[in-house]
């Protein structure tokens, strides 16, 4: 007997709504060829939400095409106020389905109505965004002299394949699109296999929004069948991928096959700085919000504090007081802040880095456990007083844990702050504009917030230094991973002068 399409559900807040369950391919919601499925957990309270398609090569092959036909026939030709339109239309829908898509994220993901709400405030400001750009993409007129009339115009890749993570769903999932559309591409895309459904909730509202069929297509599937196969799917002509810089590398590693371009938004070790002049009580608002905002489960998350050694101690108790008034549970509690951690693996990735914090000597200032016995929630978590070569310090935990170790000089911390392999981000907190500004300068990372942290805009480039990832998403950045540049030089025989 056959799944299901769409089935009714009921989310945690009593609100009914209609959650479509197949692959979203050419318009419309088809079973897997297969007619393989997969449940989806609610990690709240660990029951089974619903159960969805899951995609095989052979529904890669399909999408691509239907991708394809859609690129060469439709998206790449429209107007380009055709496509500004569709994006603004689209802005709205998700605009006037907010509280749903808030909903259905916070149910999926675990993550608190709180941080869901900012979520998806900034996907419909982006997809904003994303159509005003779409009509505005110039090239440039190159003076090489009077024989010759030259220019350069930006046109479109082709069909995108885009492979987004679980931390973010619905924001990766505009992050990945609206560049894409408003440049002119059609696109295949993967949500993470724990959560497909806000994904395949928003995309049918393309075609209302006046994007046609095929020019976005969701298959909700394993990275290792799906992923690989879009990796390597010769009319692919460019890969998008958010996630973890070990499954970043290897994507690099097959799109290389057929020359794709590719972007990356890897993983983070992100050192947030707090100098002993900064206003104390606002900075440790922000570390704690650097690293406890979305569960921790945040790819630029403050992972690393630093503080000045004469305020050492009083910031940390300021710290332990502010972190254990957090309040962690029931995602839909509207004075929750720290929600569940997205899955079970999560968990216990999170449980054993407590572990290997405290055989190397941390000192465990709160949390340090799970927080209850159901659903996949860890109490937020500071280790203080480590060493820079631990395992804690080093590693991408991408939970409620944070390190906090102690320095002296500017010198000392921007040393300690660059000795990562990664380059996400970076916080300093400082009331001295020229100290902001020289460490501002001297850091390794994409994004640096000075006396804030985790703030984001969608008219800002996001993306990381060294093994942080390639390419920057939002703002005019993100075009240039959408686009070729292509020259066109037409010979004068008979110059006027
Ligand atoms: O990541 P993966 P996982 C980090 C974080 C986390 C760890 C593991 O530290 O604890 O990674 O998480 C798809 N070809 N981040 O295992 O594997 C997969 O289906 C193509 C940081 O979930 O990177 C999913 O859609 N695709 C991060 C996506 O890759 C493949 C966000 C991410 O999963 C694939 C997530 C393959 N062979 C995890 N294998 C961030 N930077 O925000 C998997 N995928």
């Amino acid at each position: 007997s056959q799944a299901p399409l769409r089935v009714p559900i009921t989310l945690p807040n009593g609100f009914t709504y209609e959650q479509p369950t197949g692959l979203f391919i050419n318009g419309e919601f088809v079973a897997s060829k297969q007619k393989k499925t997969f449940d989806v957990i609610n990690p709240s309270n660990e029951e089974k939400i619903t159960t969805v398609y899951k995609a095989m090569e052979d529904d890669v092959d399909e999408a691509v095409a239907a991708a394809k036909k859609a690129f060469e026939t439709k998206w790449s030709i429209v107007e380009p106020e055709v496509r500004a339109k569709a994006l603004f239309n689209l802005a709205d829908l998700v605009e006037k389905h907010q509280e749903t898509l808030a909903a259905i994220e916070s149910m999926d993901n675990g993550k608190s109505l709180f941080c869901a709400r900012g979520d998806v405030a900034l996907v419909s400001k982006y997809l904003r965004s994303c159509g005003g750009w779409a009509d505005k993409i110039y090239g440039n007129v190159i003076d090489t002299g009077k024989n010759h009339f030259t220019y350069s115009i930006k046109e479109p890749l082709g069909v995108c394949g885009q492979i987004i993570p679980w931390n973010f769903p619905l924001l990766m999932w505009s992050w990945k699109i609206g560049p894409a559309l408003a440049t002119g591409n059609t696109v295949v895309l993967k949500p993470a296999e724990t959560t497909p459904l806000s994904a395949l909730f928003a995309s049918q509202l393309c075609q209302e929004a006046g994007i046609p069929a095929g020019v976005v297509n969701i298959l909700p599937g394993s990275g290792r069948v799906v992923g690989e196969r879009l990796s390597a799917h010769p009319d692919v002509k460019k890969i998008a991928f958010t996630g973890s810089t070990a499954t970043g590398r290897h994507i690099m590693k097959v799109a290389a096959d057929t020359v794709k371009k590719v972007t990356l938004e890897l993983g983070g070790k992100s050192p947030n700085i707090v100098f002993a002049d900064a206003d104390l009580d606002k900075a440790v608002k922000n570390i704690a919000f650097g690293i406890f905002y979305n569960s921790g489960e945040v790819c630029c998350a403050g992972s690393r504090i630093y503080i000045q050694d004469t305020v050492y101690e009083e910031v940390l108790q300021k710290l332990k007081d502010y972190t254990e008034s957090l309040k962690v549970g029931d995602p839909f509690d509207e004075e929750v802040f720290q929600g569940a951690q997205t899955s079970d693996k999560q968990l216990h990735k999170i449980l054993d880095y407590v572990d290997v914090a405290k055989s190397e000597g941390a000192r465990l200032v709160t949390g340090g456990a799970r927080h209850g016995s159901k659903g996949y929630f860890v109490k937020p978590t500071v280790f203080a007083d480590v060493k820079e070569d631990m395992r804690i310090v080093k590693e991408e935990v991408f939970g409620p844990i944070v390190t906090v170790s102690k320095f002296s000089t500017v010198d000392e911390v921007i040393a300690m702050a660059n000795d990562s392999q990664y380059g996400l981000a970076a916080g300093i907190h400082t009331n001295d504009i020229n100290k902001a500004v020289d460490v501002s300068k001297r850091v390794k990372a994409g994004t640096v917030w000075i006396n804030t942290y985790n703030n984001f805009h969608q008219n800002v480039p996001f993306g990381g230094f060294g093994q942080s990832g390639i390419g920057r998403e939002m703002g005019e950045a993100a075009l240039s991973n959408y686009t070729q540049t292509k020259s066109v030089r037409i010979a004068i025989d008979k110059p006027i002068r």
